[in-house]
């Protein structure tokens, strides 16, 4: 038995509102399905976030469908769940469409009873527990899976309760678990509830495979007696999820890799990853003055390549003009991110030096408004006053939200999915927390939900 894992394929993303960005996340599609169908796998599973947003444009629709015609016309299954990108609270979401053009089966629970060629049902209170069946040579595997779904469902469904692996099955899932993200990234706080659902001893049992989404980073590793696989993102997702990182010591530019982009061949409930050559993200720190800042970034220049996208960031105790800087770097994309800011520096003897001795009467006004711990802030109301907002090197190249989209993410957020219990439509007010400064944990998460 030998299949194809994929997941956070995000097909319709226009990454830093480019549409060329978007076409790159839908050759990165059709290249892994390619590379899986020429390895002649028996099937492939899809494990969440095939598309960005619930709903997908036509074009987004039409990249899919020519895809997935590929193991269509090979005879090769492939068995999905929904993210929390492009799962729906309505009855039809773009996975049903691709079902009827027998494009795909979808696993999880749903309303009515299916039963075809490659799809099973067992009953569920009042719905259906559809699994995926795939037999060959006289042995069979069963496809179990689940879309997204919020910690506060989690917490009432316990998902062993619901899935039982019976002879050889495989559990899909597109979730974040915490322990996983910790031993990725470092321990969470309680405050950062929102970016799980699971926990380790909430994962069923007896499966021979777990094929994961939801985490863009590639991770394996063991769980009872299977294997658990995140697959990862098909693209770079952000600076975050860099291919190398370059951090500037106070003497030269460290190098520092990052995680591959690829997918997943299992071949007797074996892993390989299969690595995807992507648009190259290339992130660079440094803290220094003016003259070092250009001295090293012409040095580094050689070493990035053209069709790089680059995030530059500068850090230091006095503005300088940046746009110089800009011209040493000959890439596809760059978004210079400034950072001036003073510290209040603690001098010998442990005093904290007055800060009348080191700001202007605007700015301690300021000071005195933002709150002396949030320096950045008042330099930041400073230059507005002084009218020296620089908006190109302000910008962040993140994909703001439009209304509407806001208006979809708030219902997501509040709506639970299946059984529309009434009690449930007030579930979590909590406020939200977002990681800190650097953190990159969103990344993985697929910039939050
Ligand atoms: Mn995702």
């Amino acid at each position: 038995m030998k299949f194809a894992h994929i997941a956070d394929v995000h097909l319709g993303f226009e990454q830093y509102r480019l549409p060329y960005r978007a076409e790159e996340f839908a050759r990165a599609f059709r290249e892994a399905i390619k590379r899986a169908v020429e390895e002649k796998v028996d099937f492939i599973l899809i494990a969440g976030d095939l598309f960005h947003s619930s709903r997908p444009s036509p074009e987004t629709l039409k990249d899919a469908m020519e895809t997935l015609e590929i193991p269509k016309a090979k005879g090769i299954p492939v068995f999905a769940i929904e993210g929390n990108h492009d799962r729906t609270q309505r009855r039809v979401s773009a996975y049903h469409l691709l079902e009827s053009l027998g494009l795909l089966n979808l696993v999880g629970i749903r309303e009515e009873r299916v039963e075809s060629e490659y799809l099973t049902s067992e009953r569920l209170g009042n719905k259906y527990l559809v699994k995926g069946v795939f037999e060959k040579g006289g042995r069979s595997v069963e496809i179990h899976g689940l879309k997204y779904m919020s910690a506060a469902w989690l917490e009432k469904n316990k998902l062993s309760d619901i899935f039982k692996p019976e002879g050889d099955a495989i559990l899909m899932l597109h979730q974040g678990i915490k322990e996983l993200i910790e031993r990725m990234m470092g321990l969470i706080p309680e405050s950062q509830r929102d970016y799980f659902e699971l926990r380790m001893e909430d994962l069923p049992k007896g499966y021979l495979y777990y094929a994961l989404g939801h985490i863009h980073r590639r991770f394996e590793t063991n769980y009872d007696v299977g294997k658990l696989v995140y697959s990862g993102s098909l693209q770079r997702w952000d600076f975050g999820d860099y291919e190398i990182r370059y951090r500037w010591d106070g003497r030269t530019f460290k190098p520092k890799a990052g995680i591959e982009k690829g997918f997943y061949i299992v071949e007797n409930w074996k892993p390989r990853f299969v690595e995807l050559r992507v648009r190259p993200f290339i992130d660079v720190k440094i803290e220094a003055d003016e003259e070092t800042v250009k001295r090293e970034v012409r040095r580094l220049a050689p070493k990035i390549p053209s069709d790089a996208f680059v995030r530059l960031d500068i850090k230091w105790e006095r503005p300088f003009d940046v746009s110089a800087i800009r011209e040493l770097l000959n890439v596809k994309y760059l978004y210079v991110r400034t950072r001036f800011e003073r510290k209040l520096r603690a001098v010998k003897g442990g005093d904290v030096p007055r800060p009348s001795e080191y700001f202007s009467p605007l700015e301690l006004k300021a000071i005195e408004l933002a709150g002396e711990k949030k320096l950045e802030n008042v330099d930041a109301v400073v230059e507005l006053f002084l009218g020296g907002w620089n908006e190109e090197n302000t910008e962040e190249p993140k994909e703001k939200p439009t209304k509407r989209e806001k208006e979809e993410e708030k219902r997501k957020g509040k709506t639970p999915d299946l059984d529309a219990k009434p009690e449930e439509k007030t579930e979590k007010k909590s406020p939200k927390t977002k990681p800190g400064k650097g953190s990159n944990l969103l990344a993985w998460l697929g910039g939050g939900r």
